[in-house]
């Protein structure tokens, strides 16, 4: 009884994982899609992913969409003389053989203008649009305030 108990209170403890399911158009696969919960909607959400890009061509990623925010843009975290910043990105070049990571101290997505406030353990779709594949709708899961990057369900 007692062992079950610490069974249990061990997979309480567990960072709560995530399906981080996998979307694919033409050379283009994107995977690990999340978002931070936020409390209400006065500041913005951030977005997070990973890009792929099996061809033989490179491919950028120009533009995201979704409904639950009402000005998601792209940014890229710099640091200049020790001063971070986050200027708009026009574009995050997805190179043909390469992985491009939005993760946070990075290219990331920013959700300006929530339309609803983001809760963990939901989800929301945002469509990305690439120069060259096109639109990619995908499917972003809200993660715990604090997360830093998601746990992967292992049975996926
Ligand atoms: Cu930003």
């Amino acid at each position: 009884m007692k062992r079950l108990a610490i069974i249990l209170a061990l997979l309480i403890a567990a960072p709560p994982a995530i399906a981080c399911e996998t979307f694919t158009t033409g050379d283009i696969t994107v995977e690990q899609v999340w978002s931070r919960a936020s409390i209400g909607t006065q500041r913005p959400g951030v977005l997070y992913m990973m890009i792929r890009n099996e061809g033989a061509a490179d491919d950028a990623l120009i533009s995201i969409s979704t409904p639950i925010a009402e000005k998601p843009m792209l940014h890229e975290t710099t640091v200049e003389d020790g001063i971070a910043s986050m200027p708009h990105a026009m574009r995050v070049p997805v190179p043909a053989g390469q992985t491009v990571e939005l993760r946070p101290g990075g290219y990331h997505g920013m959700l300006m203008g929530l339309t609803e406030a983001l809760e963990e353990g939901a989800s929301f779709p945002v469509t990305l649009t690439l120069e060259e594949a096109g639109d990619l709708t995908v499917l972003a899961e809200v993660l715990s305030m604090r997360a830093e990057a998601p746990e992967c369900d292992a049975a996926q």
